[in-house]
């Protein structure tokens, strides 16, 4: 290994012994190589980093932490590197190591009787689902990166997704975890019991800790009965207001039915239609608004398309709906969610975006929708507000695009007064500045002024507790410390 280009505060020493440890292929040095793990997917975030670790087993995860301790050099840990926050960046001095889970592939275990899954970090969502279904089970969590993104940095950043509404958020998939702490040393809680009052929930902590902890290797997840029926919709609305009573009138319907409610607005499908190639509206004239809706249930014959169907007729005829798309099919159903999870990749290909990943309750979301569009346009005149998200749980993400004919930087000057401009209406309505992407490096800074110093206090005390050196993850979650 060259030392010609390592950073001078990793000893080279300590990257021998990585390298000794991890073998060929499971250290990766040449900058061509770890350019794609010291960015994130929007190029958002830039940094540098003289290693990426890809550690095979648990063993040589806790290996790896153990003499990166030892030479106080600070990991990221990284699984499909999906963040929109830039959680799993290091920092652009080349300080940091990246950590990658990826090699963690193997399901340990399904046990068809108590409804648990038993996997490694590095398993993507999408195959911990498919391991699931092969079983005739389902894991009910899903996202739209869930083809990349992995089960360490779902759990990590306690993703929530599109189910939220019917079956929470990552956290409440978790039975048990194992993690490596910040000392090397391995944690094993695994345990799959429904009830276990022992003390203080440890694996709570590690959820949604943004690995800024311990580093987490494996969980037991709950799974559910797989979906025998599922029904969809897609409907065009003329207000928010009227996305709230169809909700209300589908929890009223069959509220243990209803797995999904989504919200997307005129300016998020016009930038889908015209970003992604193969997708049209499935309705016949277009809307200020437009739902999504799933039901599904493990009774067979229970009807669902049937009730869905009868229950946005009586929409349409109490005027909450304008017109109603029901799915036929398998991949018509697959068409409407396509319009909707493709909203990120359409809004990066139209240019730069500031993203604000929020939530408020949900009656309020009527009033953000149209506070938040005017405190933007006040700033950026003729931005492109483009809101769209998890409606049934109260999860908006209130996305700001750019307008034509000016260029990303120019936008993203802007990008902290949006941010402002945006938490304002927030926070004037209860809500919170980051909803179901955590933190990251995006966020630190404005916790403070969110948590008050009561609960930024408790949480400096658990990360001194945890991760004494700051070791782990630094500068995510709570403000980087000055040295
Ligand atoms: C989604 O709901 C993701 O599709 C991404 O959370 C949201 O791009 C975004 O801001
Ligand atoms: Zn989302």
């Amino acid at each position: 290994m060259s030392t010609a280009r390592l950073s001078p505060t990793i000893p080279a020493t300590l990257l021998t012994a990585l390298e000794r440890l991890l073998g060929p292929g499971g250290m990766r040095t040449d900058p061509a190589d770890t350019a794609p793990f010291a960015t994130d997917w929007r190029g958002l975030y830039r940094g540098r980093t003289p290693a990426v670790l890809r550690p095979a087993t648990v063993a040589e995860v806790a290996a790896c932490v153990r003499l990166a301790a030892e030479a106080r050099v600070a990991l990221v840990p990284q699984g499909g590197n999906t963040s929109m926050v830039g959680g799993a960046v290091p920092a652009e001095d080349g300080s940091e190591l990246v950590l990658s889970l990826s090699r963690l592939t193997r399901v340990r275990a399904l046990d068809p009787l108590d409804l648990t899954l038993t996997l490694e970090a590095g398993v993507t969502l999408k195959a911990a689902q498919e391991a699931a279904a092969a079983a005739g089970l389902w894991l009910p969590l899903s996202i739209a990166s869930e083809g990349s993104a992995e089960i360490g940095g779902v759990l990590a950043t306690n993703a929530g997704g599109n189910n939220t509404l019917r079956f929470g958020n990552a956290r409440e998939r978790v039975l048990g975890l194992e993690v490596v702490l910040a000392d090397g040393s391995i944690w094993n809680g695994l345990r799959r019991l429904r009830k276990d009052n022992t003390g203080y929930c440890l694996r709570q902590i590690f959820v949604g800790s943004e690995g800024t902890l311990g580093i987490i290797t494996a969980a037991v997840l709950r799974l559910e009965p797989e979906p025998a029926e599922r029904a969809a919709a897609f409907v065009g609305l003329s207000t928010p207001e009227a996305a709230l009573a169809l909700l209300g009138r589908l929890q009223r319907h069959d509220a243990a039915a209803l797995v999904a409610f989504e919200y997307m607005s005129a300016a998020g499908i016009a930038l889908v239609l015209e970003q992604i190639p193969g997708t049209r509206l499935p309705l016949a004239a277009s809307a200020p608004h437009y739902a999504l809706m799933e039901l599904a249930s493990p009774r067979a014959g229970s009807g669902l398309a049937e009730g869905l169907e009868t229950a946005l007729a009586d929409a349409l005829e109490a005027g909450e709906i304008t017109d109603a798309a029901l799915a036929a099919s398998e991949a018509q159903r697959a068409q409407f969610w396509k319009l909707r999870e493709e909203h990120s990749e359409a809004q990066k290909r139209a240019g730069a975006s500031v993203k604000n990943d929020i939530s408020v309750p949900v009656p309020a979301i009527p009033e953000l929708l149209r506070r938040g569009a005017a405190a933007a346009r006040a700033i950026v005149p003729d931005v492109r507000v483009a809101p769209f998200g998890h409606l049934g749980d109260g999860n908006i993400h209130f996305n700001l695009v750019q307008p034509d004919g000016v260029t990303p930087e120019v936008f993203l000057a802007e990008s902290e007064a949006l941010m402002e401009a945006i938490n304002e209406v927030v926070l004037s309505l209860d809500g919170s500045f980051s909803a179901e992407h955590g933190l990251g490096r995006l966020k630190p800074p404005m916790l403070a002024r969110w948590r008050g110093e009561i609960e930024l206090s408790l949480m400096r005390r658990i990360k001194a507790a945890l991760d004494p050196d700051g070791l782990l993850n630094p500068g995510k979650v709570l403000p980087r410390v000055q040295s």
